[in-house]
C-alpha cells in the first residue's frame, strides 16, 4: 500500500523529527470505539500523529522513535479473530511495510526507554492505557506554562510537531490532491443530480456515494442544507424547494487519512436569483482576491481582512451596509454577516493539529483577538512554502446573531434593515477551496470544481439536457 516515495518521506519525517527533539518519542495509534456492544464499532480512525510518522492506520498500535529509528509495538490477533475478520498480518511483514527497523509486542512498550515524550492518546481507553505505560498523564493543557520536566518535553515534541506537519512533503501531496480529486467528483456529482434529489438527504447519498466508492470516508460530518445559515449543520431533513440555495461542505478523507475541505452553494433550481446571485458574486470575490494573492510571506490574517474589506465594500453597494467599507472593517460590523475566520490549515485533520489547540494555527508568541471579526481566526501565521489553507469566505443571515440586541444597537448605523430584508432568499453562501503554498503563489487543488455562477448553474442543469 506504501509506495517508494511514501517510505521515502516516513523515513525523512523520522529524521527530521530526531532533529527537534532529544528526548524518545512513543505515539498511539488508538483502538476503535464500541458503539453499543464490543463487536460492534464506530469506524475507526488512527491519530494523525501516529499516521504522520507510521503512514498506515493499524489499529492499536504504538510507535516509538528515536534518533530517526522506528519501533512498532503491535500484537499479533488471535488465531480466533481471523475467524470474523481474516487473515491478519504478521508483526515483522507489517513492521516491513511502514520501514520500521524493529518491533515487539505491546507489553515491551513500558521498557522501551525512560523519560519519553508523547502526546495525548485519542481515546480514554488509550489514555488511561498511556498513563498506566508512561507513569504519568500526558499534556493536554498547553497554554499554561509545563510545570515539570515531562510536561516540557511533551510539549517540545508538540511544537516539534508543527513545524514538521506545516509544510506538506510529497507523500502528503500527493494524498491530498487524492483526497480533492475524489472530493471535486463528489460535489461534482451533488450538482448534477440535484434536480432529480427530493431533500437534503438523497443530495448527501449522490455525494458521499462518489467517496465512498473509491474506498473514502468523508473527512468529516458533510454538510447539506439549505440552511447554510447554521454553520456546522450536520443534518438533513428539509426537502429541496426550488428559490432555495444549497451549501454543501463536504471532503473526503484517502484511506491513508488525509482530508480535503471543500465548499459550494448552488441553486435548487439550476438558478440563482437576482438576490442570490449578487450576494455569491461579492463572496466570490473575496475568495478570488484571497487566493490571487496567497504567497510564501504572507500573513494569512492579511487575507481575512482583505476578504472582510471585500465583503463590506460588496454589501455597501448592494445597501444592505451603510458607510466607508474600511471603517465597516475597523468596527468588525461585516462580521454580522461572516462571522467566521477565512479558513486554516488543512492536512491530516480537516482543521489541521487543532488537537493542539491554537499550537499550530498561531504563529509563537500570538494569540486569539477578541475582536467580533477576528476571534475565530483558525490561522494566524506567515504563509510558508508547501502549506495547504483553505479560502472560504461567506455570507450568511444568522438570527443568533442579528437579532441580538447589543449587536443590533451597536450597529444601528451600519445596517439597512429594510434593505436586507430583499434578500431574504439568502440564507448562507460559503465558497471554499484548498490552496497549496508555492513559491510561484497559491495552487488550487480543488480548481477543477467551478465556482462562477454560470458555471455551477451550468453544472447543475446538465442532467436538464
Ligand atoms: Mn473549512
Amino acid at each position: 500500500m506504501l509506495n517508494p516515495t511514501a517510505l521515502k518521506c516516513l523515513h525523512h519525517r523520522r529524521r527530521q523529527l530526531a532533529q527537534q527533539i532529544d528526548q524518545p518519542v512513543l505515539l498511539w495509534s488508538g483502538v476503535s470505539v464500541a458503539r453499543n456492544f464490543a463487536a460492534n464499532c464506530f469506524p475507526f480512525r488512527a491519530s494523525s500523529h501516529f499516521l504522520y510518522f507510521a503512514g498506515l492506520p493499524l489499529q492499536n498500535a504504538v510507535i516509538g522513535l528515536e534518533a530517526g529509528q522506528l519501533t512498532l509495538f503491535w500484537d499479533e490477533p488471535s488465531p480466533e479473530v481471523a475467524l470474523w475478520h481474516g487473515p491478519a498480518w504478521s508483526r515483522s511483514a507489517l513492521a516491513a511495510q511502514i520501514g520500521a527497523e524493529a518491533h515487539a509486542p505491546l507489553s515491551a512498550v513500558p521498557h522501551w526507554a525512560k523519560q519519553v515524550a508523547s502526546l495525548p492518546a485519542s481515546t480514554q481507553a488509550c489514555r488511561q492505557q498511556q498513563s498506566e505505560w508512561l507513569g504519568r498523564t500526558v499534556l493536554e493543557n498547553r497554554s499554561c506554562e509545563p510545570a515539570s520536566e515531562s510536561a516540557r518535553s511533551d510539549l517540545q515534541l508538540a511544537q516539534a510537531m508543527v513545524q514538521l506537519r506545516l509544510q506538506q512533503d510529497d507523500f502528503a501531496q500527493d494524498q491530498l490532491q487524492q483526497a480533492a480529486q475524489i472530493t471535486v467528483a463528489a460535489h461534482l456529482q451533488g450538482m448534477k443530480t440535484t434536480l432529480s434529489c427530493p431533500s437534503e438527504a438523497a443530495l448527501r447519498a449522490e455525494i458521499e456515494s462518489v467517496m465512498m466508492a473509491h474506498q473514502c470516508p468523508t473527512a468529516y460530518a458533510s454538510i447539506v442544507t439549505v440552511h447554510g445559515e447554521i454553520l456546522h449543520n450536520d443534518v438533513y431533513p428539509h426537502p429541496l424547494e426550488p428559490g432555495d440555495l444549497l451549501l454543501v461542505d463536504a471532503g473526503a478523507e484517502t484511506p491513508l487519512g488525509w482530508a480535503a475541505d471543500v465548499t459550494r452553494t448552488w441553486p435548487v433550481s439550476g438558478c440563482f436569483s437576482s438576490t442570490q446571485r449578487d450576494l455569491y458574486d461579492i463572496v466570490l470575490a473575496a475568495h478570488d482576491a484571497c487566493i490571487a494573492q496567497i504567497a510564501p510571506g504572507l500573513e494569512y490574517r492579511d487575507l481575512h481582512l482583505l476578504a472582510a474589506q471585500i465583503i463590506a465594500a460588496g454589501l455597501v453597494d448592494v445597501g444592505i451596509l451603510k458607510g466607508c467599507p474600511d471603517e465597516l472593517v475597523e468596527r468588525d460590523a461585516y462580521a454580522l454577516f461572516f462571522p467566521h475566520g477565512i479558513g486554516h490549515l488543512l492536512g491530516l485533520d480537516v482543521h489541521d493539529m487543532e488537537d493542539l489547540g491554537d499550537l499550530a494555527g498561531y504563529a509563537l508568541g500570538r494569540q486569539r483577538c477578541d475582536r467580533m471579526g477576528l476571534r475565530y481566526l483558525r490561522l494566524d501565521r506567515p504563509l510558508q512554502s508547501h502549506m495547504l489553507v483553505t479560502i472560504e469566505p461567506g455570507f450568511y443571515q444568522i438570527p443568533a446573531l442579528l437579532n441580538q440586541p447589543n449587536l443590533r444597537e451597536q450597529y444601528r448605523d451600519c445596517v439597512n434593515w429594510e434593505r436586507l430584508a430583499h434578500f431574504r432568499d439568502v440564507r448562507g453562501i460559503r465558497i471554499e477551496d484548498d490552496v497549496l503554498v508555492t513559491p510561484e503563489g497559491g495552487q488550487v487543488l480543488t480548481s477543477a470544481l467551478p465556482t462562477q455562477a454560470a458555471a455551477v448553474e451550468a453544472c447543475v442543469q446538465a442532467s436538464k439536457s
